[in-house]
């Protein structure tokens, strides 16, 4: 249980928030700062934006005398990832008219926008709620965006698992109503009653908690990552059941070996929708009650297993669920990439996955994929739908439509592009990093395309460039890119320099290893080079990277 006598300050600052509150409509008010409240900026996070400043601009701002250039990041709710054509063409005006104007998909499926500033924060979640839209509790210590494999309408499994996502997302939802006062009603219409949470009570969890579904053998979403995660067991077409994991989470503090990257654990199966609800909810609660609410490091649910045992951490749910769980049944995983380019599902409806690299939807020279899908928007034939691997999904198009869309995708480059960028390219995932992200250590999104441009000859060399290996940059240990659940995983430390990890399996089974600390570029191409030349000639047949350098590991252990 929770010391009580060693809260740490975000906990008094939740439990005296009144719902999340505080005095965010004062930090709105005033002009003389583009900031908000110390307190504030732990409560904004709750309604889904995080304060940040441009880092790449704090030298000459300091220099000239002027705070920093602070703005706001906001990221949408969006369980399973899931836009209209016309929620699209809205959310492209939104980001023209509020943001840098980069529509960012992030690596749990779901969009943000960044470098709000403060006088737009508020028309930018009314706009976003004239569109049907919301960020409640994409961020904050409570459960963030549900996500599960992409393309729901692909069987009616995957619609089935997508409408799971939306009932555990609103199952998990603050039952405060403060966003709609502070940011759409302009009122603070608190009604006590309405207000009172069973979930999160006052105190909310001890810090965030995420959920994901996958449905084998498709492990899109990186299911074992999530603090719990619901893999689908299906029999006869049907799914009977969910097996459930729990204490997943990867982020970890560099020089902090009482922090660490892990996957969940198998937990066991339940059958039924209520029952499925039942333990997630009751997960939730036994995290919300043997959390540890002092050390926000070591605050997720991977810690409280750990600390429990997974036999304690289930019996603890089943003593409250009232039900117990059956032992985990058999499935497999086969593969984690999208599927780029055209697939037909089972009602003869089109979809085609677009590459995006590391999710930034913007016009660059030559390459005007936001204006394209602006186009394809329009024709309000098709769907949006984001995929954890940071690309998009242009969905539910029939057959007699397919010829626009794809024409309207070669006339803005989006097919070719997809069709010819490397195979190592399209299984790259960078974090934001710079120039927004406030903990960031080194490059990210803004470098990782770069690095990946001088690995691709290297593979050649060796005639691996059709290889599936998955390589994911993050720059600093939290794993925003799931850079410790691949194959080839770079780690910032400092600027330019990262830790090389592998040894991790292409299925997201098995967690890297730190090989190389602390190296820049140029080492990072020869140990790749190095390790590329050892690869294509002692792979066994089939052998992917990840399997072949876990093996090289352990010899050279
Ligand atoms: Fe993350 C914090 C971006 C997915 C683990 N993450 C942040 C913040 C908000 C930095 C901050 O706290 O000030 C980053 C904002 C950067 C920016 O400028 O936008 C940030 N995280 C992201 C996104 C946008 C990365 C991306 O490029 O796609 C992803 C948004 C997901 C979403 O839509 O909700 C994102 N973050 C993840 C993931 C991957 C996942 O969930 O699939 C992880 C690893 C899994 C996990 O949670 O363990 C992840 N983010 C973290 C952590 C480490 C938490 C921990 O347990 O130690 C932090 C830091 C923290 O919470 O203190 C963090
Ligand atoms: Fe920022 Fe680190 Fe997350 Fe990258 S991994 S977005 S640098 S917190």
């Amino acid at each position: 249980m929770t010391d009580k006598n060693n809260l740490s300050p975000v906990e008094r600052i939740k439990t005296n928030s009144n719902g999340l509150r505080g005095t965010l409509k004062e930090s709105l008010l005033d002009d003389f700062t583009g900031a908000i409240r110390e307190d504030d900026q732990t409560l904004i996070k709750f309604h889904g934006m995080y304060q940040q400043d441009d880092r790449d601009r704090r030298e000459e701002r300091v220099s000239k005398k002027l705070e920093w250039l602070y703005s706001y990041m906001i990221r949408l709710r969006l369980p399973g990832g899931f836009l209209t054509s016309e929620q699209w063409a809205g959310l492209h005006e939104i980001a023209e008219n509020h943001s840098t104007g980069v529509i960012k998909i992030t690596t749990r499926q779901t969009i943000q926008l960044h470098g709000i500033l403060k006088s737009h924060v508020k028309p930018t979640i009314r706009d976003f709620n004239l569109q049907h839209l919301d960020s409640i509790a994409a961020c904050g210590d409570v459960n963030r965006n549900v996500t599960c494999t992409s393309n729901p309408s692909e069987s009616p499994l995957h619609q089935e698992i997508y409408e799971l996502a939306g009932k555990i997302s609103e199952m998990c939802l603050p039952k405060t109503k403060s966003y709609y006062d502070l940011w759409i009603d302009d009122e603070l219409a608190i009604d006590r009653k309405t207000e009172e949470d069973p979930l999160y009570q006052d105190r909310y969890l001890p810090r965030k908690l995420k959920i994901g579904i996958a449905i084998p053998p498709n492990n899109d979403v990186d299911v074992f990552i999530n603090d719990i995660a619901l893999i689908a067991i299906i029999e006869n077409d049907k799914i009977v059941g969910y097996n459930i994991a729990v204490g997943g989470g990867l982020g970890a503090t560099h020089g902090n070996d009482a922090t660490y990257a892990r996957l969940a654990s198998l937990l066991g199966f339940v059958d039924t929708e209520e029952k499925v609800l039942k333990a997630v909810y009751e997960i939730i609660t036994v995290q919300r009650d043997f959390g540890n609410r002092s050390d926000r490091k070591l605050s997720r649910l991977k810690y409280t297993i750990d600390k429990l045992g997974i036999e304690g951490y289930r019996s603890e749910v089943e003593k409250r669920c009232g039900f117990t769980f059956e032992p985990a049944r058999e499935f497999k995983f086969e593969q984690r990439k999208d599927r780029y380019g055209w697939v037909q599902n089972h009602e003869g409806k089109w979809f085609y996955t677009v590459f995006v690299e590391h999710g930034r939807i913007l016009d660059i020279d030559g390459y005007p994929l936001k204006s394209g899908l602006l186009k394809i928007a329009e024709t309000g034939n098709v769907n949006f739908r984001f995929t954890c691997n940071q690309n998009l999904i242009l969905s539910d198009i029939l057959e007699k439509d397919k010829a626009e869309i794809e024409n309207l995708l070669k006339e803005h480059g989006i097919s070719t592009y997809t069709d010819e960028v490397s195979a190592l390219r399209k299984n790259s995932v960078a974090c934001v990093a710079l120039n927004t992200c406030s903990l960031a250590l080194a490059e990210g999104q803004r470098y990782l395309p770069v690095l990946v441009t001088k690995i691709e000859p290297v593979l050649e060399k060796y005639g691996l460039q059709n290889e599936d290996i998955t390589i994911r940059m993050t720059g600093c240990p939290n794993g925003c890119g799931r850079s410790p659940n691949a194959e080839i995983g770079l780690v910032g430390t400092a600027y330019g320099k990262y830790n090389l990890h592998i040894g991790g399996d292409r299925l997201g089974m098995r967690l890297n290893t730190k090989f190389k600390e602390n190296i820049g570029e140029e080492e990072i191409l020869e140990t790749l080079d190095e390790l590329f030349g050892i690869y294509s000639e002692g792979r066994h047949s089939e052998e992917t990277f990840g399997d072949f350098s876990y093996r090289y590991l352990q010899t050279i252990k």
